[in-house]
């Protein structure tokens, strides 16, 4: 599947195909500027806004089959789901069920083609098509904002991989039902950009604290937290127009303040979540010094010890051959902007 600029806005149900089973596949993203921090943790409405880009690597391919079994049945990369990891997506086909007014259970088969829980976006991409699935095989009437609204109950930045390219979610305002309504995703134009992302892997095992328990504690302890959603409101502004005037050296510094004071507010929650590893932060140093050296390379992280390196795509080779150098890097995925997230036409499953 490949990225084509305007596409973003096609309707990700369009493909809808026969009865009662649907394949949908999405990408994940990265945020350049982070969610993190719900202020209503049942409707996941975060506390300020984000911006990232949806990537064109380690997609989820979701299918959603209607059964006639007494329970929802749930396989995730070849296994069956468990415990959290079952409950999560039962109680989000709970929602779609509610919605489409019907009962039947389903059959979920998703495989992520990246790692599983490693701070690399895979419940984002996984919950996006999730949504998409979901919503095709019971029929629900949904657009891609509403697409975008219905995601975001999996999982908060899932509601990005609705889209492609650059997108931003807007936090809205309220709870419940009304701050449902007006906190949803949605593309904006940044296609002249084109920037790479060099994902230095340093680690690929699942972290040990989720990203929504160290959000939460990071919100209800941490007396950076607020100092830090205040900067980032600002961030925002000041990426959407490092965006639009296509500054990449701007989109770089802000990512890489919003990511790094991301980071300075966990290290204050009590008790204190820290993702970053020695290795991570040998990649921040080379970053410095690539910037040292005249390139114009960036650092974002995630609730993870992998580093993604923002770059121009003329620099992606000369920023993967400076990570090549650091000791402990597993792996250098290269992602450029990927699309929105789609159903698969049923002649191409
Ligand atoms: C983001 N992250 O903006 C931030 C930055 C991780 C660091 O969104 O609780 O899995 O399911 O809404 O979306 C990861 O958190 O959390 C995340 P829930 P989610 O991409």
């Amino acid at each position: 599947m490949t990225f084509t600029p305007g596409a973003e806005l096609a309707d990700p149900l369009a493909d809808r195909f026969g009865e009662d089973a649907a394949t949908a596949v999405a990408h994940p993203n990265i945020a350049l500027v982070k969610y993190w921090g719900k202020r209503d943790e049942s409707y996941f409405l975060p506390v300020t806004g984000s911006l990232s880009m949806t990537l064109d690597i380690y997609p989820t391919t979701t299918t959603v089959r209607l059964s006639t079994e007494p329970a929802d049945t749930v396989v995730l990369n070849d296994r069956p789901a468990v415990g959290e990891a079952y409950a999560r997506v039962a109680r989000f086909l709970d929602l779609v069920r509610a919605r489409a007014g019907r009962d039947e259970h389903a059959e979920v088969v998703s495989a992520n083609a990246g790692p599983t829980g490693a701070g690399l976006a895979s419940s984002a991409s996984g919950f996006a098509a999730l949504a998409v699935a979901a919503a095709a095989a019971y029929g629900l009437d949904a657009d891609a904002r509403a697409l975008s609204r219905l995601a975001r109950r999996g999982s908060g930045s899932a509601c990005r991989s609705i889209f492609g390219g650059f997108v931003v979610w807007h936090a809205g305002e309220g709870n419940g039902e009304a701050g449902d309504a007006n906190s949803y995703a949605e593309p904006i134009d940044g296609d002249a950009l084109d920037p790479a992302l060099v994902v230095a892997v340093v680690d690929k095992a699942s972290k040990a604290v989720s990203s929504r328990e160290a959000m939460r504690r990071t919100c209800d302890t941490s007396p950076f937290y607020l100092p830090w959603a205040d900067a980032s409101r600002i961030d925002l502004e000041e990426m959407r127009k490092a965006i639009a005037r296509r500054d990449l050296p701007a989109v770089g510094e802000i990512a890489e303040r919003n990511a790094l004071g991301m980071h300075a507010s966990m290290l204050l929650a009590r008790p204190s979540v820290r993702y970053l590893s020695p290795r991570s932060v040998e990649v921040l140093d080379r970053v410095l010094a690539l910037r040292a050296d005249g390139i114009a390379a960036y650092a974002t992280i995630d609730a993870g010890p992998n580093v993604t390196v923002l770059c121009a795509r003329a620099d992606e080779h000369r920023v993967i051959a400076a990570l090549r150098e650091v000791g402990g890097v597993v792996d250098m995925p290269v992602a450029h902007l990927g699309p929105g997230a789609a159903l698969v036409p049923d002649g191409a499953r």
